[in-house]
């Protein structure tokens, strides 16, 4: 069938079509509930029996922005492929994929909804004791097994090749690296920091860091890394953790997918600093948030290495102290790309619900200030941040500063007044 985006009704007909899905007699109901930047995602299920999957079809055009930014419908092909891989590696943190449509860029993959995304739990402030484990295996084993260390040179350049991704990496280009920092027509940003952005976009120093965290996105080949690894790009429930959505799937630097699921987590903590008015409430639920990432740069740095050790093809990669010094890299590098990725969530298009789900816009943008100097912090810090164990305990320190910067200035307006 040639290309065309599909109507809940054509998706059920579809769905009926495929073998092996549903009984010919299924009574199927299909509701769109994409609410991504992207795609459509459909909800099919056979009333019978219960059984539902999920359909996602990649448009050719970006939905949140519309037709007028054209956008490959390849990244289909990226990210059914990117599934399989991960899959075989990971088959307990990726969804099972039933079939895959090259024409109608759709995949038709298990329907996650006793999960909820990562991103609501940890707004509602819920703990999940497995996530750090699971994400810090699942980075670990995707990151090793398709990297130098592993795969030999001919399949490596290969895969290379099958992952050139040029309109999706071109997105994070522009909207985590460019944008940003200067006035760029797709920003969007809270009325109440614009004086903090105006700043930024003077900051020789940052623009400086960034560029160099941006010139690495554009020329490392490292593995083939998700992309897009942020906190709504994962399932979870108490005891499972599911990671979805590698459409911006390519070969990249292995510290951009650690870097996501940081700046993600201290996104949170920053929202939380308003969100949660109880103090004790607040520190403990903030506490637990720096733990997760203490513990999924913990258990990524053991097995990581574990696998280098035991596991590498590539007998020049093999030795103890470059194997050190290339995970002390990566470490280095997640802490930089986390400022990034934090940044553009506040300043740039596509904010995240954490922060945008504060009402007040006032009460937003303390939050949002938040956001930017830890940010910040992480970006031009990274390098000494990252050669202390308890890198974590770096950011508590940076967010009394913050907080006794706010106490300063707050008594500099009252005695102005
Ligand atoms: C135009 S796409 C905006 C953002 O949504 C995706 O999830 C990526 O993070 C991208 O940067
Ligand atoms: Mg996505």
């Amino acid at each position: 069938m040639a290309y065309r985006a599909l109507t809940e009704e054509e998706a059920k007909d579809y769905a009926l079509q495929v073998k092996n899905l549903f009984p010919s007699n299924a009574q199927l109901t299909s509701r769109e509930i994409g609410d991504g930047n992207l795609n459509l995602v459909f909800h099919i299920q056979d009333q019978h029996s219960g059984k539902s999957i999920i359909f996602k079809q990649a448009l050719p055009y970006a939905r949140v922005v519309g037709e007028s930014w054209p956008l490959s419908i390849d990244r289909a092909r990226i990210e059914a492929r990117a599934l399989q891989l991960q899959h075989e590696l990971c088959p307990d943190h990726i969804p099972a994929v039933y079939h895959y449509d090259a024409e109608l860029a759709l995949t038709i993959m298990e329907d996650l909804s006793d999960h909820i995304i990562l991103r609501k739990g940890l707004i509602e402030a819920r703990t999940y004791p497995y996530f750090a484990r699971h994400i810090g295996l699942f980075t670990a084993r995707t990151l090793f097994y398709q990297s130098d260390f592993f795969l030999d040179p001919h399949t490596k350049k290969a895969r290379v090749s099958e992952f050139i991704n040029p309109d999706l990496c071109k997105i994070t280009e522009d909207l985590v690296f460019t944008d940003p920092y200067c006035d760029a027509e797709r920003n969007s940003f809270n009325p109440y920091i614009t004086e903090h952005v105006h700043k930024l976009w003077q900051d020789e120093e940052i623009k400086g860091h960034v560029a160099q965290l941006k010139h690495k996105f554009l020329t490392s080949t490292e593995s083939l890394i998700h992309g897009d690894l942020h906190t709504g790009s994962i399932f979870v429930t108490a005891e499972s953790t599911k990671v979805i959505d590698p459409e911006f799937a390519y070969y990249g630097p292995i510290g951009f997918d650690l870097g996501a699921v940081f700046a993600n987590l201290v996104l949170n903590f920053a929202a939380q600093h308003v969100r949660i008015q109880d103090a004790a409430e607040r520190t403990a639920y903030q506490s637990y948030l720096l733990n997760t990432i203490q513990q999924t740069w913990e258990v990524f740095e053991q097995e990581f290495t574990r696998l280098c050790v035991t596991e590498s093809k590539e007998p020049s990669l093999q030795q103890a102290a470059y194997i050190a010094h290339f995970v002390q890299q990566i470490k280095q590098d997640a802490l930089g790309y986390a400022g990034c990725k934090m940044i553009r969530r506040v300043v740039g298009l596509a904010h995240v619900a954490d922060l945008e789900t504060i009402a007040d816009p006032e009460a937003r943008a303390v939050a949002e200030q938040l956001a930017l100097f830890l940010g910040r912090s992480l970006i031009v810090q990274r390098s000494a941040w990252s050669s202390t164990p308890t890198f974590t305990e770096h950011i508590v320190a940076t967010y009394q500063r913050w907080e006794e910067q706010q106490h300063e200035s707050t008594t500099r307006i009252r005695a102005v007044e």
